[in-house]
């Protein structure tokens, strides 16, 4: 069976953890991967949520924070600061420099993200096929408004430096209007027997992977069914910000509100957590099969758990 997952990072990656445990030998992934939290820092290019999958799947994730290395060590960090050579409110650490170093590098030698991606995955082999979701520069800001008056922020800046502590007035993926899908994404989503939307954030990860033109309409229009799973939870985020950014496009912390955000012409089916099993209805209303499954990833075997029911559903509403 082909299998695409579009993913973010943290949610998105831990998803697909369990999604590997739950598939049948034979079966291929490919991850179309949100390159909207890209930042360019020290004359580098960071990819964070290509960065988490790869490393989580890859087995070199900090587990707890879920982004970042393990064993880390901060000498880079701590010598960029000696030289007030900001910023410090990002934190790089020694080995995730090596990655940023590498990519920068093949992408200077004229490789586009995907290469360079495809070339960094054959060091982590994490079990799938990760294509960033375009080869084109986006960066997703956020316009906000504080005592410095009314402007556009970096994403990173938004949620790490700031901790999404004002509100987002508007989201803005720069560049996705002229960017294009990576090789291969579209092939992969055309061919596929089943596409997961994964507990990602809807609006900054699975919403700017939607944003590249091309994108959202072969999803909507390919053969496989498509199925997501809920990011919220009892009314709010399992963990980041999605409640921020959900109101910034005028869309309520919900499990239904974001299944209808993704619109019926997009999801064939929609899992919620057991807690939100009232929303069941709202979300079938909306011509969405939907199902109340626990959606707590607290370990592998339940995120596989969550896998398998996703898989049942797709083949339930084929
Ligand atoms: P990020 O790029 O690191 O923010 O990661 P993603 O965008 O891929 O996923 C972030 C989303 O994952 C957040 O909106 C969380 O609510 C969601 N999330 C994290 N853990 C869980 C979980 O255990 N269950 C569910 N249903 N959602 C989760
Ligand atoms: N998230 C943080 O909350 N604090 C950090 O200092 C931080 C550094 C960082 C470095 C590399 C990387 O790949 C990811 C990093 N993240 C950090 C996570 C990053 O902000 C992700 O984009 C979030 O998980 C939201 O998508
Ligand atoms: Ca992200």
């Amino acid at each position: 069976m082909r299998i695409v997952a579009l993913a973010g990072g943290i949610g998105g990656a831990r998803f697909l953890r369990g999604l590997k445990e739950a598939v049948a030998p034979g079966d291929e992934i490919t991850v179309i991967g949100n390159t909207g939290d890209d930042i360019h820092l020290f004359g580098l290019k960071v990819c964070p949520d290509l960065d988490t999958v790869m490393y989580t799947l890859g087995g070199g994730i900090h587990e707890d924070q879920g982004w970042g290395r393990a064993d880390e060590t901060w000498s880079v960090k701590e010598e960029m600061k000696a030289y007030g050579v900001g910023p410090e409110w990002f934190g790089l650490g020694d080995r995730d420099f090596a990655t940023h170093i590498v990519r920068t590098q093949m992408i200077s030698a004229g490789y586009p993200l995907s290469a360079v991606t495809e070339a960094l995955c054959d060091r982590w082999q994490p079990g799938v096929r990760l294509i960033p979701m375009s080869d084109d520069r986006v960066e997703t800001h956020v316009r906000i408004t504080d005592g410095q008056g009314t402007r556009a922020v970096h994403f990173q800046e938004y949620w790490v430096r700031l901790h999404a502590a004002v509100d987002a007035e508007a989201i803005i993926p720069v560049g996705a209007d002229t960017a294009k899908p990576a090789p291969g994404v579209l092939e992969a989503v055309a061919a596929a027997d089943v596409i997961l939307l994964p507990p990602s954030n809807p609006v900054v990860s699975i919403g700017t992977v939607l944003a590249v033109p091309g994108i959202r309409q072969a999803v909507a229009s390919a053969a496989a069914p498509v199925v997501g799973l809920s990011p919220i939870v009892g009314g709010a985020p399992v963990r980041g910000m999605a409640d921020k950014v959900l109101a910034a496009v005028g869309v309520d912390t919900t499990a239904e509100a974001v299944a209808r955000y993704y619109g019926a012409d997009l999801l064939d089916g929609w899992l919620v957590d057991t807690s939100d099993a009232d929303a069941v209805q709202g979300v079938e209303e909306a011509g969405i099969r939907c199902r109340a499954v626990p959606l707590m990833m607290t370990d592998v075997p339940a995120t596989a758990a969550m896998a398998r029911t996703a898989l049942e559903l797709a083949a339930e509403v084929r």
